[in-house]
């Protein structure tokens, strides 16, 4: 039987790398600290973890280790977002709460996934 036969464990979606800055925490605008972050979609959460290469061991891996932080998708907003930054391929993630981060990539292909694997389950929640 496949490891999720009880449908309980929540489905892993995507990983990756991508850059990150928090800028506004319940609608109080932040200042910009841009970090590389591991980026984990499962389920109906978007989870940050700590830049592996800036660890020594396997304790960023999800399961290993708590994120450093967690975003609900339920009711998130998400949009292109080139002019808040001068960097390319950025786009600002709102949650409900007012909690708002940009995330980037310089390639092209992997924000474009990123942009519409979070836009697929925010759509998804939305139609619950
Ligand atoms: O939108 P801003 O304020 O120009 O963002 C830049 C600054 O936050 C800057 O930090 P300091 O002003 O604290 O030195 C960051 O280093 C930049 O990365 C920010 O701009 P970009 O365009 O990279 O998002």
């Amino acid at each position: 039987s496949s490891p999720d036969s009880d449908g309980m464990t929540p489905e892993l979606e995507k990983a990756g790398l991508l850059n990150k800055t928090k800028i506004a925490e319940g609608g109080r605008k932040l200042r910009k600290n841009w970090n590389p972050s591991w980026v984990v979609l499962v389920g109906n959460s978007l989870m940050f973890f700590k830049d592996p290469k800036t660890q020594n061991s396997d304790s960023w891996k999800p399961g290993n280790s708590c994120p450093e932080s967690s975003v609900d998708l339920r009711g998130a907003q998400l949009q292109w977002a080139n002019e808040l930054s001068s960097k390319k391929n950025v786009f600002k993630l709102r949650t409900i709460t007012g909690n708002e981060f940009l995330l980037q990539s310089d390639a092209d292909t992997v924000i474009i996934e990123w942009y519409s694997t979070i836009q697929k389950v925010i759509s998804r929640l939305d139609k619950e």
